[in-house]
């Protein structure tokens, strides 16, 4: 490259797609290389700004390797390049010959919030739709409870805020949240808030980053949210901190709800939480005092065996205290992958196209209509859920699986039942940038896909917000993006005209903004050129409405209307439950796992290339112990430990010292393999998403240090 004036760049402005915020970029490429990468001024979101991952998305123009065509295991091991036509061909006559030996829905899929809205529509359609059979997304291990919890509570799967009122609430209280790591720009969101004597409150076991730069830190015993939510809420009656308006004209089963926690006294709360009498009744002076409090909660609360319920305790503390619809207030979910929003609502997995459900006839007929195809072509019911996909395969009912934009081998709860699992399918379809991610080790066909750079599409962000993906660079021979990949299958499989309609993203756009109309979700206001280089559009954008909905900080139930048949929230609940791995003699340790660093993506295909990520980051895996505790048993920093799970595994980590863990606590970054080695398989009865932050440990300390894969 020459050095001089840069005045051939050319500038496109595109969506960041690692996590939920969707930062807005600006790439300027010249040569069909990105040369600038400048996170895009003015953008609601990050106005300027963005985190490490974001500023380096441009390191996949070389690391992901120009190996363009797709491979198929051959008899002898070996992964053999055969042409896209070749590959699509195979897929499609595997596909039909399972479903012909074993079942209809003998073949499944595991979908992904990472993709492009487009893209996992359009694999919704073909193996929902036309193959009739299961695809689950990555979502459930990360949304799926927020998803339950507002269907039940609003009526519909439907975030009401915008990310404005965390400058504006006076007392915001993250619940097992961590976003100084993982959602830095939503962070600076809190520190731009110049609400005078505002307060930020962490809820976490752990003294995690946020809990360091918080004004007040609840470290409860792991698993207790409920119990102190519901003793809190109790609090509140007692004193009549409420608001008697809201709740009488806004919500349902008040009543109830009040008869219920009049069991949770602050002795009972005391005892389970660990937290004392003064620190519980200071949190419910802290809420009462508050005029915009809000609330806002990821996986702490989403991962655990109580899950729905937890996050419906805190939406009933916004409830009752009328503090939501309002700026700076509200019972806020945070999304965790980059389109998990679009997935919730396009992936044709557990609702129709633009929500509702498989047995609604209003909107079986009007999702029908508008894909052109008769209403008996859609599926007839909600997918099976992740873990009965996996458990599936392993009782040896499914023989097809096909994943796509998700690493389930590292990934999984329990992650060596997807292991067995993988060795027992007879068609196992990767479809990745990387063809050396784990999960591809065992498959029998890998589709090579361009990263993001290199495509089109649609995300949906934390807000409602939808961007737009904008192909940065050319392609080359060869080279296709997951939409074609997915459309080759189709096509080879004989769909003809149920892909009218579908030949381009930008058709597939048009089709699920028709699905959209009318409902919650309505985007029909939103045109693929009118979302390029735009500030993002957050939904509902009804077509007609668009001069009245010009604001770019929109939030949902102003009018204190929910999407319930009565139009009222509802307080849902559930006395709190035993917790089913408690810590005990044999395993005297809760295993906390989660993020560990800005800079480090899930299992690492991605941010593993970004070498000033690399560079900082241990290549081992290693978990945090207290210091108190290590000196107890003799370990030093950078010691080895073997630990033992109740799911009956062990696994070796280095260990770091910190005073932020408590005594009964270690705590692994989830970016290594080992970490779901250990996780049990536990789900939340309602979710089905996994209770990743719950196993209980014992470790012992090893007197060599062991060889470990460095395979991370
Ligand atoms: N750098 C980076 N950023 C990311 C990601 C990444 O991999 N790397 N992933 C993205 C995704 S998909 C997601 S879902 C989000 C996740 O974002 P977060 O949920 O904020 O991150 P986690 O680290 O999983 O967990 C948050 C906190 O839950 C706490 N916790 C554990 N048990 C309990 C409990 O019983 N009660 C309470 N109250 N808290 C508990 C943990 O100690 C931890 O501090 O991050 C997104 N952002
Ligand atoms: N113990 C524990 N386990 C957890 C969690 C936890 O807190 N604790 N968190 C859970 C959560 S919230 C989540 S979201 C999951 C995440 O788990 P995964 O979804 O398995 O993790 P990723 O590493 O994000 O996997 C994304 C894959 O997509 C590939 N990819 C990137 N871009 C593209 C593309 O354009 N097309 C295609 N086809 N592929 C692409 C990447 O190379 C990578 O292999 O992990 C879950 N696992
Ligand atoms: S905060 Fe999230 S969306 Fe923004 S640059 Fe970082 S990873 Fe990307
Ligand atoms: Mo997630």
């Amino acid at each position: 490259m020459k050095s001089g004036i840069k005045n051939r760049m050319k500038k496109i402005q595109s969506t960041c797609n690692y996590c939920a915020l969707d930062c807005n970029l600006d790439f300027y490429v010249e040569n069909n290389r990105v040369v600038k990468t400048v996170p895009t001024r003015g953008y609601p979101v990050n106005d300027g700004f963005c985190c490490i991952k974001g500023i380096s998305l441009s390191r996949q123009q070389t690391t992901v390797k120009p190996c363009a065509l797709p491979r198929i295991r051959q008899a002898d091991g070996s992964l053999k390049e055969v042409s896209w036509e070749e590959a699509f061909t195979h897929v499609a006559e595997r596909l039909k010959a399972l479903q012909a030996e074993y079942g209809t829905e003998s073949v499944a899929g595991i979908s992904t919030g990472q993709l492009t809205l487009e893209e996992f529509a359009i694999f919704g359609h073909v193996m929902r739709n036309y193959l009739k059979t299961n695809v689950d997304g990555n979502t459930r291990l990360c949304m799926a409870t927020a998803v339950v919890a507002h269907k039940q509570s609003y009526g519909f799967d439907a975030p009401g805020y915008t990310l404005q009122d965390l400058e504006e609430s006076d007392t915001i209280i993250f619940i097992g949240a961590n976003p100084v790591v993982a959602h830095p720009i939503l962070w600076g969101r809190v520190r731009q808030n110049q609400v005078p004597g505002h307060k930020v409150i962490v809820i976490d076991p752990r003294e995690s980053e946020t809990a360091m730069n918080a004004d007040y830190w609840y470290g409860l015993n792991w698993r207790s949210d409920l119990l102190l939510l519901y003793t809190v809420a109790n609090l509140l009656i007692e004193k009549d901190y409420l608001d008697h308006a809201f709740i009488e004209n806004h919500t349902e089963k008040f009543e109830e709800f009040r008869t219920f926690v009049s069991d949770y006294t602050l002795e009972r709360g005391i005892k389970g939480t660990g937290l004392s009498g003064e620190q519980i009744l200071e949190l419910t002076e802290l809420i009462h005092n508050g005029k915009k409090v809000s609330f806002w909660w990821t996986m702490g609360v989403n991962q655990g065996y109580e899950a729905v319920r937890t996050a419906q305790a805190i939406i009933n503390l916004a409830l009752m205290t009328g503090n939501i619809g309002k700026p700076g207030t509200g019972a806020n979910s945070i999304t965790g992958q980059c389109n998990a929003m679009g997935s919730r609502l396009f992936s044709n997995t557990a609702v129709l196209y633009g929500g509702g459900d498989f047995t609604n006839p209003a909107r079986r007929s009007r999702v029908a209509s508008v894909l052109g195809v008769d209403e008996s072509f859609l599926a007839e019911k909600p997918t099976k859920t992740y873990n009965q996909i996996i458990e599936g395969i392993n009782a040896g009912e499914i023989k097809g699986l096909w994943i796509l934009c998700t690493n389930p081998r590292h990934s999984w709860a329990n992650n060596e039942t997807f292991a067995e699992a993988a060795k027992k399918l007879e068609l196992f379809v990767v479809q990745d940038i990387y063809g050396t991610i784990e999960s591809a080790e065992d498959c029998t066909v890998y589709f090579p896909v361009v990263p993001g750079l290199k495509k089109e599409g649609t995300y949906i962000n934390l807000e409602r917000r939808l961007s737009a993906m904008r192909q940065v660079l050319a392609r080359g021979e060869h080279e296709i993006s997951d939409y074609e990949a997915v459309l080759g299958v189709g096509r080879a499989l004989g769909m003809g005209d149920a892909l009218k309609g579908w030949e381009t993203p930008q058709d597939c756009f048009r089709l699920m903004r028709e699905c959209s109309r009318g409902m919650p979700c309505d985007f029909t206001g939103v045109t693929w050129e009118g979302l390029e280089n735009s500030h993002g559009v957050q939904w509902p954008y009804p077509e007609g409405k668009e001069e009245q909905l010009r604001d770019d900080q929109r939030r949902l139930y102003t009018e204190g209307v929910f999407f319930t048949p009565s139009g009222k929230a509802r307080f849902m609940f559930e006395a709190v439950r035993e917790n089913p791995y408690p810590r005990s003699e044999e395993f005297p340790f809760v295993f906390n796992t989660g993020r560990g660093s800005v800079g480090q993506w899930h299992t690492q295909s991605r941010t593993k290339e970004v070498k000033f990520i690399e560079d900082v980051s241990l290549k081992k895996p290693y978990l945090y112990m207290n210091t108190e505790v290590a000196q107890e048993n003799g370990i030093h920093e950078n010691d080895w430990v073997r630990v033992f799970s109740v799911n009956g595994r062990d696994a070796l980590f280095t260990v770091k010292l910190t005073d932020h863990v408590r005594r009964e606590e270690l705590y692994a970054p989830i970016h290594y393999i080992e970490c779901n080695r250990l996780t049990p398989s536990c789900y939340d009865p309602y979710s089905k998403e996994p209770d990743y932050k719950g196993a209980v440990v014992r470790f012992e300390k090893c007197q060599e240090e062991p060889y470990v894969s460095n395979k991370n």
